[in-house]
């Protein structure tokens, strides 16, 4: 399957370039499709066709109707799921399983924002005499979206349907590495009745596609998943044009085990915090902090649970894929290497499938431990499936650790003190804390976005409804 080209206006076209960019396989490293290369020509199209609409079709469409729209979409992903879960499993290597729920919840973001699309209500102040003071949210206008290879189908409806629900036209650049699933929920976008310059897609590199779309003068918001690096790129952009964008750039999430938890119900939510999409999710679980009167006997079932792991091809099925690319393969064998180097002992490591071809960027799940707190596996995003084991004394070191990172993504506390549960979720530096589970992508309806370097605003539930909305006030005096 593929479409290697760009969506702008209603119309599917070459880019200009004539280009193409190879997909790779994750699971073998094969070429198996390609995209158009997009660049700062299309992108400058896509953003005046999505003005265009504004003043034109999509404008005029109404919320409830915009709601009908999403909510067909919603259907149609699940009408297309298993064709989507294959091309999501081929295209970022994760197992089947995995790309299943990840189709499943894209279309569970377009039922609930098709269904919010007409409940954005707005205030009235009272004021003074003779005057009627109403706040009304409007859309931004245009709204250019970046996301990552991580989970394009979950972050197409992430980003997306929120936005088109509030009445804006969205320009989406995807991942180079991995957006096949994006392209054909583009076209079922269409088939499900979305106006003409609602939604465009430029595929491209993020060097010359994506720095037009964050650079672009006329986008009044930017939403934006990624790297620190790049998003710093993103509000510098967004702020030589004065306009606000929202950033979601990762985290060093842990998992504080205290001595009274439940170990049955932890252990299992633990690994599949690590281990899901390969430690590739933003919200993982990369370090587990444990009360050091429980440290052994914990690490010592939990290391059982990640040495029965195995990693292999998405079509196997298996616990864990391959990681997106060769780059980030190395990039997590550089921190395998230096915990080796550093002497950070090993607790356990998961198996490799025989059938893993060598082409493939296979990295398996492994536990570390103890890990000192100024260790790399201890404050790095490591984006890959390596565990760190952190021993804490007492409520106030546990804190005092999990704190201390450049991020504040999410947080896990597994407690059975009812005091000890308020007193943590209160003192947690971060966006979200989930007391005895663990959330990693779950819960469309939830607010979710991290504080420090793991970015600003706030994606996901009614917040987003806010964020990719503007308040008016209108005064109105009458006599
Ligand atoms: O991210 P990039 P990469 C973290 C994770 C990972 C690291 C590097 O730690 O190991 O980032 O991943 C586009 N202007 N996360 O290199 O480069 C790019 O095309 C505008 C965390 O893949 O930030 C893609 O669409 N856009 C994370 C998107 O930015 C640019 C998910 C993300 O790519 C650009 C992914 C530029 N100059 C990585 N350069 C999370 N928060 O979940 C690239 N892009």
């Amino acid at each position: 399957m593929t479409n290697a080209e760009i969506y702008i206006g209603g119309e599917w076209m070459a880019p200009s370039s004539g280009g193409t960019i190879d997909v790779l396989s994750p699971s073998d490293g094969q070429v198996f499709a390609n995209i158009a290369d997009g660049n700062a020509d299309d992108i400058d199209r896509a953003v005046r066709a999505a003005r265009a609409s504004l003043s034109g079709e999509w404008g005029a469409v109404v919320p409830a109707e915009r709601g009908r729209i999403l909510s067909r979409l919603s259907t149609l992903i699940l009408a297309h799921a298993d064709e989507l879960a294959d091309i999501e499993a081929r295209d970022t290597g994760k197992p089947m399983t995995q790309a299943r729920a990840d189709i499943a919840a894209c279309a569970r973001y377009f039922e609930f924002y098709g269904g919010a699309a007409d409940k954005l209500h707005g205030e009235t102040i009272p004021y003074l005499k003779e005057y009627f003071v109403s706040v009304v949210r409007e859309p931004h206008g245009v709204t250019g979206h970046i996301i990552p290879w991580n989970y394009p189908a979950q972050m197409f409806g992430r980003t997306l349907a929120p936005a088109l629900a509030t009445g804006n036209a969205a320009v989406l650049k995807p991942a180079e590495e991995a957006c096949l699933s994006c392209i054909r929920l583009t076209e079922l976008a269409a088939e499900a009745g979305l106006p003409a310059g609602a939604l465009n897609l430029v595929t491209g590199y993020g060097v010359t596609a994506g720095a037009a779309l964050s650079a672009h003068g006329d986008v009044d918001f930017m939403s934006f998943t990624g790297s620190p690096e790049v998003g710093t790129m993103v509000q510098i952009a967004s702020a030589k044009h004065h306009r606000p964008c929202v950033l979601e750039l990762g985290g060093k999430s842990p998992q504080i085990i205290f001595d009274d938890a439940d170990f049955d119900a932890a252990l299992p939510v633990v690994v599949a915090g690590i281990v899901q999409n390969g430690g590739q999710t933003c919200s993982a679980g990369s370090r587990v902090l444990i009360q050091r009167s429980i440290f052994d006997d914990f690490t010592a079932q939990l290391a059982a649970r990640i040495a029965d792991l195995v990693a292999g091809p998405h079509g196997k099925d298996l616990n864990c894929g391959p990681l997106i690319s060769g780059k980030q393969r190395d990039r997590v064998r550089k921190f395998v290497a230096s915990a080796e180097a550093n002497g950070v002992p090993c607790m356990a490591r998961a198996k490799l499938d025989g059938d893993a071809p060598e082409t493939g960027y296979y990295v398996v799940p492994a536990l570390y431990g103890p890990v000192s707190e100024t260790d790399d596996l201890a404050q790095k995003e490591v984006f890959g499936p390596l565990l760190a084991a952190i021993p804490f004394d007492d409520e106030a070191d546990a804190v005092r650790i999990a704190n201390d990172t450049d991020f504040g993504l999410i947080a896990g506390v597994w407690t059975n003190n009812g005091g000890r549960q308020m007193r943590m979720a209160n003192t947690l530096r971060c966006g979200q804390v989930f007391i005895n589970n663990y959330g990693a992508g779950g819960g469309v309806e939830l607010p979710f976005g991290g504080v420090k370097h793991s970015g600003h605003g706030r994606e996901k539930g009614f917040s987003a409804m806010q964020e990719f909305t503007v308040t008016k006030t209108i005064v109105l005096k009458h006599t």
